[in-house]
């Protein structure tokens, strides 16, 4: 069978994923879209031979669309209303990150959720099917290094566009870390604590950047993560846990190695949409799938909820300086099934 699918949203990722869908994957078939942009719209639902049908919003494309299960790919504030609107009409909904863009927002999805009796919402944490993460998981719940103790990870941008805020290396950069680390060693957070050390001189006036993060988790794991999302020379995630027994780190991704004028090197890559591509692949595959089989197992609305929360007390600790709690709700029933990828 396949998955009928409407994308709400078509501007870089929406784009992404539609084309992955049409060219890559198996299974589904973009069949509605959407997009405030009317034009942006139309031109994705002609791209790649698809002849979908454009709706002038996400509640006309949910009502009157052929569609099975919706990919929310519009931009983060657009997101709570449009998964309400999903779970409401009873579709399956793949949302990229943030879930939706307060805690409050995400607690109303997953409150919504339970009111449905079923899991619908998958959330975009495509770091979950990154083969080295996955690497890293394996060796971490097979003991290779003993307890882990503390992890250290980097995520660098080239460069940040002018609308970027110093709150955004929170919410829309490391909200990656924060949903991956805690899936990795299956722990969740307990307090958080952000320096900022001397600018970078490629920084907008309005930002911080770089800065550090230092999360600590329930079972006492000590994070330091850095953000710098002007770091000019590639698009790098580095992630490295240290354990009683040993060390495990991320892998490099895979490219050639060259020699040339008295060097020898590698490139770097410098775009998310290439560092990540088998990643994205998997999580939309793997949604299809899931939706066929009639029960989701990838990253959860509570996942998101737990996202946003700890996003929430980073950007209070960015602004206080001090050290901040981070406390959730107690985690409903729903979400205590432990399925593929679920911390
Ligand atoms: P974008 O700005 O390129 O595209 C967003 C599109 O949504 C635009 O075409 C805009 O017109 C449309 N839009 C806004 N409000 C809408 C609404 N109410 N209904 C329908 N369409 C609406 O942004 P981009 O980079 O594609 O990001 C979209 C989302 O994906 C963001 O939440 C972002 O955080 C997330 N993202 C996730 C990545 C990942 O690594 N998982 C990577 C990049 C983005
Ligand atoms: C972007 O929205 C993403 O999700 C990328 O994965 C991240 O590296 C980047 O910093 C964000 O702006």
């Amino acid at each position: 069978m396949v998955l009928k699918i409407g994308v709400i949203g078509t501007g870089a990722i929406g784009r992404d994923h539609i084309w992955r869908i049409a060219s890559n994957l198996s299974g589904g078939q973009i069949t509605a879209v959407t997009d405030v942009n009317r034009e942006a719209a139309e031109a994705a639902a002609q791209s790649f031979g698809l002849n979908a049908s454009v709706y002038a919003d996400d509640h006309s494309l949910l009502a009157e669309g052929d569609v099975d299960a919706v990919l929310v790919t519009s931009w983060g504030p657009a997101h709570e209303g449009s998964v309400l609107a999903a779970i409401e009409a009873g579709k399956y909904v793949f949302c990229e990150k943030p879930l939706a863009t307060t805690a409050e927002g995400c607690r109303r999805i997953v409150d919504a959720e339970i009111r449905h009796g079923k899991r619908l919402v998958q959330v975009g944490f495509m770091r979950r099917y990154d083969s080295g993460y996955v690497q890293l998981k394996q060796a971490i719940d097979e003991r290779l290094i003993g307890e882990p103790l503390m992890i250290r990870c980097a995520h660098r941008n080239p460069e940040s566009s002018p609308t970027y805020t110093t709150d955004m290396a929170i919410t829309d950069t490391l909200i990656h870390e924060i949903d991956v680390l805690r899936w990795l060693i299956a722990d969740d957070y307990k307090s958080v604590q952000v320096s900022y050390p001397r600018k970078t001189r490629h920084a907008l006036s309005h930002m911080r950047d770089p800065q550090v993060v230092m999360i600590e988790t329930q079972g006492g794991v000590l994070i330091t993560a850095e953000i710098f999302v002007n770091c000019r020379y590639g698009y790098d995630i580095q992630c490295e846990v240290i354990g009683e027994d040993g060390i495990v780190k991320l892998p490099e991704p895979s490219s050639i190695s060259f020699r040339k004028e008295a060097t020898y090197g590698t490139r770097i890559l410098m775009d998310w949409k290439d560092r990540f591509i088998e990643a994205y692949d998997r999580e939309i595959q793997d949604f299809i799938d899931s939706v066929g089989r009639g029960m989701l197992q990838g990253p959860t609305a509570w996942d998101g909820y737990v996202a946003a929360v700890t996003a929430d007390a980073c950007v209070k600790a960015q602004e206080s300086g001090e050290r901040e709690e981070i406390v959730f709700d107690t985690k409903p029933a729903l979400y205590e099934e432990r399925t593929l990828s679920q911390a």
